[in-house]
């Protein structure tokens, strides 16, 4: 008994070192497929990059020493009055664009809190504000039915704990610093974000500094575990690229960010997409037309991915007129196609520049880009057999099928030019077919 007992925790012990000598995640912690088979069927969520930086329209964080002095930028919040605010009008907003859930940054790497922390003054309670920013979204996302997620970063350029701020001195020049003491710090936070506001997600970022190591990440991964086990990860906890899951990924998805992620039936993954150019609001910034919006939607999951669209409110707490036009268009073109979205998997075609796929069930839906000449020719599926073809937002359309190949044709112009959606209803389930070769 006891000789087994010593082989289970160096079994268990083995199980978090990797073979690179890489500190892991233990496998009896990670968050469970089904919760993150959940969060892929949302498909679509809105990233909010907000704080007192809008007060100069210049870029959260990474303007901080650099466009805006570091003394000007840290006594913005004393005049941050978004005073026309309205949780429940960025909630309504989300919704009507068709989104699932909604990740606000809550601290951005200028180390200021949008909630009111306890343990720092640098926090929205101490601007002329004062309200709970992070709170009135949690509780606007619950009275409509959208998942509440929450950024927070690593890095805290502006905390005197933390080595480095982005003030071109290396770590090592720069303060003192005391990563003991700064990580004890982002676990009082977390702990108020998590047990105040249960986000369904948390969405990391900041992690590639030398301060913060892959030691720290996987035992913030398990801290937060025991608060939680059901709160999701994003890979940006670890030193890995967060493009990727691999054996030394500390979170639970990938996060290619500014592009579409690469075709994967195997591991999750999110791309984070500006709606404009600059992560935080920028007059006249330059935005993203309908078409791009909705391609990169279908692409996105066409490669089986989700989209998180970002979007930067202005420093008086509304969304621009424009930017809240465009998502309302998103949501328009999803109340008529948003069964090709929601709830599939990629497949069975790998996207093309005529066209992306997704499936459920015994559809399979064509997301078509070109009227293409009114035809689209594939291959054939094996043992499946076409019952019914339509595009979703108007009539049915011709099928042909032989020498092991599918001919679809239709009339006149393909009802929307920035995506129209084909369905091919099959005599069986496809959601386990293997990839077609085109
Ligand atoms: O530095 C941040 C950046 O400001 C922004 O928050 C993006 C969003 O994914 N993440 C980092 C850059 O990778």
């Amino acid at each position: 008994m006891f000789k087994r007992l010593c082989i289970g925790i160096l079994a268990l012990l083995f199980a978090t070192i990797g073979a690179k000598g890489q500190t892991l995640v233990p496998a009896a912690i990670k968050t469970t497929d089904s919760i993150i088979m959940d969060f892929m069927d949302q498909r679509f969520g809105l990233f909010i990059h907000w704080g007192p930086v809008t007060l100069r329209g210049t870029e959260i964080g990474w303007s901080r020493n650099h466009q805006v002095a570091q003394n000007d930028y840290d006594s913005l919040y004393k005049e941050f009055d978004p005073v026309l605010f309205n949780a429940e009008e960025w909630v309504k907003i989300a919704k009507a664009a068709g989104i699932k859930y909604l990740t606000i940054t809550a601290k951005h790497h200028d180390g200021f809190c949008l909630w009111p922390s306890a343990f720092t003054d640098y926090t929205i309670r101490h601007s002329p504000y004062k309200k709970d920013i992070v709170g009135q979204l949690q509780k606007a996302c619950k009275k409509y039915g959208i998942k509440f997620c929450i950024y927070y970063t690593i890095l805290d350029w502006h905390h005197p704990d933390y080595p480095s701020h982005n003030d071109g001195k290396k770590p090592q020049d720069s303060s003192k610093g005391d990563m003991k003491r700064f990580v004890l710090y982002m676990k009082n936070q977390l702990k108020e974000l998590i047990t105040s506001y249960h986000p369904y997600m948390l969405w990391f970022d900041g992690n590639w500094e030398a301060p913060w190591t892959q030691e720290m990440a996987v035992d913030l991964y398990g801290y937060i575990k025991k608060l939680d086990p059901a709160v999701i990860i994003n890979n940006r906890l670890g030193k890995t690229d967060h493009k990727l899951l691999t054996a030394e990924t500390v979170g639970d998805y990938a996060t290619p960010e500014q592009e579409i992620g690469r075709f994967n039936m195997t591991d999750p993954w999110e791309s984070c997409i500006t709606i404009c150019k600059q992560w935080a609001w920028k007059p006249n910034d330059q935005m993203k037309s309908f078409t791009e919006c909705i391609r990169t939607l279908s692409k996105t999951a066409g490669g089986n991915g989700n989209l998180l669209l970002n979007i930067g409110p202005m420093p008086d707490g509304r969304i621009e007129k424009r930017q809240a036009e465009r998502l309302k268009e998103v949501g328009n073109w999803l109340r008529v196609n948003g069964a090709a979205i929601y709830g599939t998997r990629a497949g069975p075609f790998k996207p093309d520049s005529i066209f992306s796929s997704t499936r459920k069930g015994n559809k399979i839906f064509f997301h078509v880009y070109s009227n293409n000449n009114g035809s689209l020719n594939i291959p054939a599926m094996p043992g499946r057999k076409i019952v019914k073809a339509y595009f979703l937002a108007r009539g049915n359309i011709s099928f042909s099928e032989n020498n092991n190949r599918i001919v679809l044709s239709w009339t006149g112009e393909i009802p929307d030019p920035a995506c129209s959606i084909i369905v091919l209803e099959m005599n069986a389930s496809v959601d386990a077919i293997p990839l077609v070769n085109q």
